[in-house]
């Protein structure tokens, strides 16, 4: 009696994980192309969680101040098709790299309250400023 059974592999349990973060990100990033203006109808605040967002469109930050809570999630929608970064002037305060067209990336709001102006790096001449607080 040494034949035991085979317990499900360390490998298949990751790619479960894989799968469902997978899933969940394609959730997030359904709209490709360019979305027709929402309606009238402002999306359903049923979830306390802080989190803020900026649209990049027509090589220009929407809302270009935008104010956040510290260490809140600010998730950036490139709605261009040309790459956009949201970068801090500050040094490593945030960053969020390189967002291709129609992709949407994420980063931290600094911890510390104050006003940090950010640019993008591929186009210097877009600038915004968030406001932590
Ligand atoms: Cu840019």
């Amino acid at each position: 009696m040494l034949v035991r059974p085979r317990s499900r592999t360390p490998h298949t349990v990751v790619a479960i994980a894989v799968l469902c973060i997978l899933i969940a990100l394609a959730g997030c990033s359904s709209s490709g192309g360019p979305a027709p203006a929402s309606p009238s109808t402002s999306a359903p605040s049923s979830m306390s969680v802080s989190e803020e967002r900026i649209v990049i469109k027509d090589f220009r930050f929407e809302p270009a101040d935008l104010t956040a809570a510290p260490g809140a999630k600010v998730s950036v929608v490139n709605e261009d098709s040309a790459p956009h970064t949201v970068t801090a002037q500050a040094a490593d305060a945030f960053d969020t790299g390189t967002i291709e067209g129609g992709e949407t990336a994420t980063f931290t709001a600094p911890p510390a309250a104050g006003t940090y102006r950010y640019l993008c790096s591929i186009h210097p001449s877009m600038t915004g400023t968030l406001t932590v607080r």
